[in-house]
């Protein structure tokens, strides 16, 4: 189709290149995105009231056990064809994603907008908890309950993170949009910032958006299939 060609030139062609994804990247490596119905023991409950400060206040077991859950998943599944066609980019790598699918496909320095499964932290003294046990488990320096290191909703993001993907997407001449349904602020802004400042922003995701308004380029496609289509 004339779109791939057209943005595998662009990419090809991009000076500084910007690759924004959200949880339909990692979709095809099996790790179900948010707005995947939730299963098993957390069937009944929105991830959306799940991601928040409030569930774990008021049932630390059960955010922990469903954030445990989510780890033990990406530690069983691979990235996939589309999280190794990005690690062959030379671009600034910005993720709403808490797996690290893109590390494990080589990417380096990746910005983590929304955190990492990977990071527990005291939620009283914010000391970084190793392998922690218990549901949750208690701060070995202050004995405060360990939380996820990700942004649940509600919470500010990492502030260098924010900065260095606004600053990103202000500079690119191309920003890749994968897997994302823009929905989530401030995350959804980035291609806007690219857009606005002169950027040619493509977008990969089956399905439409809200970015569809700022793309040059619409690939109606799973990351997995498209992106090494248009990526060499
Ligand atoms: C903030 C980590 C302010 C956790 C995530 C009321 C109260 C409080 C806040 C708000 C409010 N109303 C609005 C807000 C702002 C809120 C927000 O945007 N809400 C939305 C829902 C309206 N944002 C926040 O709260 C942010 N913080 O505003 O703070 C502040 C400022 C200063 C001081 C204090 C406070 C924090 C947002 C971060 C939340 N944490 N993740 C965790 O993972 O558990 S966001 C989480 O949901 C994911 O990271 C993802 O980014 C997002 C959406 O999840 P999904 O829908 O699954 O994923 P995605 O959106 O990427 O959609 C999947 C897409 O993939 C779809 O389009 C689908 O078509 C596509 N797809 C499917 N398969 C494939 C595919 N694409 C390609 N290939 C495929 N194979
Ligand atoms: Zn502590």
């Amino acid at each position: 189709m004339k779109d791939l060609r057209a943005a595998a030139d662009l990419i090809a062609g991009a000076r500084r290149l910007v690759v924004l994804t959200g949880a339909g990247m990692s979709a095809e490596s099996g790790v179900p995105t948010f707005r995947d119905a939730l299963t098993g023991l957390w069937a009944r409950f929105d991830a959306h009231e799940l991601a928040t400060p409030e569930a774990f206040e008021r049932d630390p077991a059960l955010v922990w056990g469903w954030y445990e859950w989510r780890r033990q998943l990406v530690e069983r599944v691979e990235p996939n064809a589309g999280h190794e066609a990005v690690a062959r980019l030379d671009c600034t790598l910005i993720t709403q994603n808490v797996d690290d699918l893109h590390e494990r496909a080589g990417s380096r320095d990746v910005v983590h907008l929304h955190g990492s499964l990977f990071e527990p932290r005291c939620s009283v003294c914010a000391a970084p908890a190793e392998r922690p046990a218990g549901e949750p488990p208690a701060c070995v320096r202050c004995g405060g309950p360990v939380r996820p290191g990700v942004v649940w909703f509600g919470e500010a993001l990492p502030a260098a993170a924010l900065e260095q993907a606004v600053e990103a997407a202000a500079a690119c001449d191309v920003l890749i949009t994968v897997g994302t349904s823009g929905l989530v602020h401030p995350a959804a802004e980035i291609p806007q910032v690219a857009a606005r400042l002169g950027g040619t922003v493509i977008q990969v995701n089956p399905e439409p958006t809200p970015l569809d308004a700022v793309c040059a380029l619409n690939l109606r496609g799973p990351a997995a299939v498209v992106l090494p289509q248009i990526i060499s």
